[in-house]
């Protein structure tokens, strides 16, 4: 089996002014098929071929033989993943389920938005923040370069891409910029709920 690029949930112009068309599409177009297209060539003809994205990623994590693997195959989930959790006109106060559960993990919605944004702000590099769901209830994590949370025995709810190519030809280096515009005016609550109660 071989992998292909997932459409984007949206027109490549419906996230602006906030993320502009062009963003998204050396985002979408060159980085995330670049990692389908390195995925592709590196499992060809090998055991993995036969795996769902899932089932590699987790088969191949922590493995150094297979770091190549990993890097592109979770970095062909987490970008699937992140497109879903931005629609045009989201972000702000959550609604739905998650709300109350957010309330109850971080006292307000405030205190979640601070704690989500020191997270983006301070993964050293190329990474991830994301907002996850594990037995004891919600917490913010952060990943380095491809890492994800899906390895990690917890379930992801939402996610910020905080590699320079998410934001640099809107925002230069202003990645607090960025990390506000995503939380006021992006994040799919939708989404978000609908992870929260699978
Ligand atoms: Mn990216």
């Amino acid at each position: 089996m071989s992998f292909t690029l997932p459409k984007l949930p949206y027109e490549k112009m419906a996230l602006e002014p906030h993320i502009s068309r062009d963003t998204l599409s050396f985002h979408h177009e060159k980085h995330h098929q670049t990692y389908v297209t390195k995925l592709n060539e590196l499992i060809d003809g090998s055991n993995l071929e036969k795996l769902e994205l899932e089932d590699i990623i987790k088969e191949t994590a922590g493995k150094d033989d297979f770091a190549g693997v990993f890097n592109n195959a979770a970095q062909v989930w987490n970008h699937t993943f992140y497109w879903h959790c931005m629609k045009p006109s989201g972000g702000g106060k959550p609604t739905g389920s998650i709300d109350e559960a957010i309330d109850q993990a971080f006292g307000s919605y405030d205190d979640f938005k601070q704690a989500f944004k020191q997270a983006a702000l301070t993964q050293f590099g190329s990474g991830w923040a994301w907002l996850v769901k594990d037995n004891e209830g919600l917490r913010i994590m952060k990943t380095a370069n491809a890492d994800t949370p899906i390895v990690h025995g917890v379930t992801p709810l939402l996610t910020c891409d905080v590699w320079e190519h998410a934001y640099y030809l809107d925002y230069q280096n202003r990645r607090p910029d960025y990390v506000d515009t995503f939380l006021d005016h992006l994040v799919n609550w939708d989404f978000v709920n609908q992870n929260f109660s699978s």
